[in-house]
């Protein structure tokens, strides 16, 4: 041997011995340019929460109120707020959002700016405040509190003026001041038309790009309470999936560009997408009502969507990427009607059984890949049930695979697996297969991951379960392979 292959050898053998060293825990994986905030990722993982649609319409049974209302109409009967509450949680919901204001105007809340407001009706002689005993349910219950503020309001005589800016704003003051801590505020974008106007009668139209110099308002919104995600159709935290439907795209990126959208757009395939390249980072959030409207009609009880249907609801928005938002409309007692009840429980029933056993823990696990050999980025940890830990591959390695090995054959029907998207989302490409006697064969083809994607295949019985990442925009990581079993649920 000469010399310099001597030192060569020598050279070499430091290398390795210090990519072994295990002691030395090693960095994360690198981070991509576009992440999400702490608050938007505490958010995603509630994946689950309910929507209220409870005010004058419950009373004068319509979706959208004209803002001529008698505030006198509203008087619930049996008003419940705990039972809307426990209802929710029992269901798994992690946050619900109440209407504060629709599009009539009436405020659930005694407002300082108005008259048109729940100090005029009966309820509790004129002493209501639906948003104060919304906001203690919700605390007592462990659930966090949104509140939904139309911007369009029908009743308001300035509407359409700086006037009515000024107003709305106040009303935003009042609501992020008064009650605590609010973890989410709703900007819809339904905006402009008809209505009473203060008795004017009339259409107004609003340029939905300008008006409500959405800018300062929502720099407004995080003076008062800087840790509120802000839901619209352009974001900035939180962004509408461009349906009502409550699904997201089988392609679906939280990457995002607020600025070629605006609350209104018409970009309704694009917030559907996501967009692979986009510089912001904005959850998508999938909202749907358990009835076909949003609000109670006593004509729709026998209309509540099945615990099937809120299955497959479930596994196109919380199984794509994005939070269902899952509305449950209380009737006219003030309660959620008996039918939801049944409906959302048999729902959970259901996912609870799915999801109770991970047939992952009996695996055993390899991967084409594993970044430094180093512990931290094993492919086991896929299986530990510990979000924060990953598998990760090697800086230059965009495409590689994870394969489960089981001891015996399993039945499976679901698959779940997740990307640690604190380190940005990356998977553009993948393909699930299974071992067969004639080698291996492909179950699913499938494009973005995530925080969450919920795989729905028919039951399948294999000893051997592969997923591999085809194309990813940087190191592939994944936290999470499991493998359930549904019965067909
Ligand atoms: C829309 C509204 O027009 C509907 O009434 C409902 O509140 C839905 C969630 O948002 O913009």
């Amino acid at each position: 041997m000469t010399y310099v292959e001597y030192c060569t050898l020598i050279v070499i053998a430091i290398f390795i011995s210090s990519c072994n060293d295990i002691s030395q825990v090693p960095d994360d994986i690198p981070p991509n340019a576009v992440l999400p905030s702490e608050a938007q990722l505490r958010y995603q993982q509630k994946e689950l929460i309910g929507f209220i649609h409870f005010t004058i319409n419950t009373f004068t049974d319509k979706e959208w109120g004209y803002g001529d209302e008698d505030p006198a109409l509203f008087n619930p009967s049996q008003l419940d707020v705990e039972q809307w509450v426990i209802t929710a949680k029992d269901a798994g919901i992690k946050q619900l959002i109440l209407t504060a204001k629709h599009h009539d105007g009436f405020c659930l809340w005694p407002s300082a700016y108005t008259d048109h407001d729940i100090s005029k009706s009966p309820y509790k002689e004129g002493n209501g405040d639906v948003v104060r005993e919304f906001v203690n349910a919700c605390k007592k219950h462990g659930l966090s509190v949104g509140l939904y503020l139309s911007p369009w309001d029908r009743n308001h005589a300035g509407y359409g003026t700086p006037e009515y800016l000024g107003y709305y704003r106040n009303q935003i003051r009042e609501l992020l001041t008064l009650y605590g801590e609010i973890s989410e505020i709703w900007f819809d974008g339904a905006n402009g038309g008809d209505g009473f106007y203060g008795g004017a009668n009339e259409v107004r139209k609003i340029d939905r790009r300008t008006y409500y110099q959405w800018d300062s308002t929502f720099a407004l919104v995080k003076s008062l309470q800087p840790e509120i995600l802000i839901f619209s159709d352009a974001g900035p935290d939180i962004h509408w999936i461009g349906n009502e439907h409550g699904f997201a795209g089988e392609t679906f990126w939280s990457t995002f560009n607020r600025d070629s959208v605006y609350i209104g757009t018409p970009k309704t395939h694009y917030l559907n997408t996501g967009d692979t390249n986009g510089p912001h980072w904005v959850v998508g959030e999938c909202d749907v009502s358990i009835r076909p409207g949003w609000f109670y009609h006593a004509s729709q009880d026998s209309l509540v969507k099945t615990p099937s249907q809120l299955l497959d609801i479930y596994y196109k928005s919380v199984g794509r990427n994005a939070t269902l938002l899952l509305n449950l409309p209380p009737d006219q007692r003030g309660l959620i009607h008996e039918n939801d009840i049944q409906a959302l429980g048999e729902f959970r029933a259901a996912l609870d059984r799915t999801f109770k056993t991970n047939l992952a823990a009996k695996a055993s696990v390899s991967s084409s890949d594993q970044r430094m050999g180093h512990p931290k980025f094993a492919p086991e940890n896929v299986l530990d049930g510990d979000t924060q830990s990953y598998w990760a591959t090697n800086d230059n390695v965009r495409s590689a695979s994870i394969v489960l090995g089981f001891p015996t054959n399993i039945t499976f029907d679901r698959i779940s697996i997740r990307e640690p998207v604190r380190f940005g989302q990356r998977v553009k490409k993948f393909q699930l297969a299974i071992k067969t006697t004639n080698g291996w064969k492909s179950l699913y083809e499938g494009t973005t991951i995530g925080h969450k994607r919920l795989i729905r295949t028919a039951s399948t019985t294999t000893d051997s379960i592969r997923l591999t990442i085809i194309e990813s925009n940087s190191t592939i990581a994944l936290s999470e392979f499991g493998v359930f079993l549904s019965n067909g649920e």
